[in-house]
């Protein structure tokens, strides 16, 4: 009998590993939205944001603030990539409940115009899509997290994040890209350590937070998309 049960728990999760999904959504791709901007996930799912243009962020809000980040927010850290440059990035959260998530991007008024999605919103009821979209719009300002929280962010190519190890690392080498990995967990976040041949990935980190504060600040600065 023992045997049988552990074949039985072996069947269990290997339909669970097997079910996990990674759900790519593309950031900007097509103006200011993520696509697709409905995400249904399941637990145990990571949803991966592609980010490969201008500068953007994704960031975890609530239906009824729109524009404005969720308590402990997931936050990918604002990501600026010139255009011609060649590189990408790519920030991942785990899904650990089919809860509806709402998102939105905290660069500029992005969020008030139209960047905003949500993840499993619910079947029924006044919260959709639609209607967080439109509350967004009046939305006065937006706010974000200090730090990036809540996923990995990997950074491919010759995409330059001040604070970001890989890349110094794998310049500093002359390779064209990279692998290095920093992992350091923030309070509260549990770990998701990823590593990539061709990329350097990174775990939030109060210092790097810090750093790409810094970052917000200056992209800001540069007030453009
Ligand atoms: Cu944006």
């Amino acid at each position: 009998m023992p045997s049988s049960i552990y074949y039985l728990c072996s069947l269990a999760l290997a339909g669970t590993l097997a079910s996990a999904r990674t759900i790519t959504v593309m950031v900007a791709q097509g103006g200011l939205n993520f696509t697709p901007g409905t995400i249904r996930a399941q637990t145990g799912d990571e949803v991966a944001f592609v980010f490969t243009r201008g500068n953007h962020d994704v960031t975890l809000g609530e239906f009824d603030r729109p524009c404005q980040p969720a308590p402990n927010a997931f936050w990918s850290g604002t990501i600026t990539i010139p255009s011609g440059l060649n590189g990408n990035a790519t920030f991942t959260i785990p899904i650990r409940d089919t809860e509806p998530k709402w998102i939105y991007c905290s660069f500029g008024r992005h969020c008030q115009n139209g960047m905003v999605g949500v993840i499993n919103p619910p079947s029924e009821g006044d919260n959709t899509f639609d209607a967080y979209k439109s509350a967004a719009e009046e939305a006065p300002e937006s706010n974000r997290p200090t730090a990036i929280n809540g996923g990995s962010l990997i950074v491919r190519g010759d995409l330059e994040i001040p604070g970001f190890p890989g890349n110094s690392e794998s310049s500093s080498t002359g390779a064209p890209t990279g692998s290095a990995t920093n992992s350091a967990t923030a309070s509260g976040t549990p770990p998701a350590t990823q590593t990539g041949n061709a990329g350097a990935t990174i775990q939030t980190s109060g210092a790097l937070g810090a750093v790409m504060a810094g970052l917000t600040v200056g992209a800001a600065w540069f007030g453009l998309i």
